[in-house]
């Protein structure tokens, strides 16, 4: 096959994005037999169409790596996708609900890394040894498709439903932590929505950062020192509202927020 239904396709879920408007799944009707593989290389097309707008890579993320997001997703396989520049809110600001399609927020745990992790074979342990810190963030993740409806394929073309980002503003030592206890809630005005502790993610948020790895080596690629990372959602997705002030709460991490305007 040749890689222009790759660009077709990259284009359609780009212009959902900028258009803010919810499209068919990619499997519905363009594409039904869209494998996993294929859609990597649209995603690829994807990162390419953004690198050449002049967009920067803060990092790659996974998703889809607790229970609950795959049971809320109806996905059962952890996926990456990659955060870019203009997706970066800072901590305590604000986010135009009408820049968005249908937003939702999850509470994930990130990694910035000291060192480049090239796998395969790379463990949580051999991540630790290579973070150079940790922090917390708010995920706002803004799928494509209409009700967040979609299968493996799909979500991987759209770049794993990717949106916005708002890290914290504190780093620490990932050696001060057993980050697999560390407990988030996430809450809106004032109300916990849901909460989780990092062991959701994959029994640690580090192997959820190894099994990037991992899936990158397979491609000749690999994470790369000062790459952010979030390591997927340990709480369920959050719908969002016009007015929503939003905290994630992070034990020893620390709050990061936002407000929807
Ligand atoms: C896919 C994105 C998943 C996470 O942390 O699990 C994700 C989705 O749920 O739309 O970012
Ligand atoms: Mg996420």
């Amino acid at each position: 096959m040749s890689t222009k239904i790759y660009k077709n396709i990259a284009d359609y879920l780009v212009a959902a994005e900028v258009e803010k408007r919810e499209v068919l799944k990619v499997t519905a009707e363009l594409k039904p037999d869209l494998t996993v593989e294929e859609a990597y290389l649209v995603q690829q097309e994807l990162v390419r169409t953004k690198l050449e707008e002049g967009r920067r890579i803060v990092g790659p993320k996974m998703g889809l790596t607790s229970k609950a997001k795959m049971k809320q997703m109806g996905v059962e396989e952890p996926i990456y996708g990659y955060v870019f520049d203009y997706m970066l809110i800072h901590n305590g600001g604000k986010v135009p609900f009408h820049d968005l399609i249908h937003p939702k927020v999850e509470a994930e745990i990130v990694f910035l890394i000291g060192e480049d992790i090239e796998g395969p074979g790379i463990t949580g342990a051999q991540v630790l040894a290579k973070t150079q810190a940790v922090l917390p963030a708010l995920e706002i993740i803004d799928s494509r498709y209409e009700n967040f409806n979609f299968t493996l394929p799909d979500v991987v073309a759209d770049n794993a439903s990717t949106s916005r980002v708002v890290f914290g503003t504190t780093l620490k030592s990932p050696e001060q932590f057993e980050l697999d206890l560390v407990g988030a809630t996430l809450s809106i005005n004032g109300e916990i929505k849901d909460l989780g502790a990092g062991a959701a993610v994959l029994g640690h948020p580090a192997n959820a950062i190894a099994m990037l790895a991992n899936m990158l080596a397979k491609k000749g690629e690999k994470i790369r020192k000062g790459d952010v990372i979030l390591s997927g959602a340990l709480t369920g997705a959050v719908m969002l509202n016009v007015g929503d002030y939003v905290s994630g709460k992070f034990d020893g991490l620390g709050e990061v927020t936002f407000t929807v305007i």
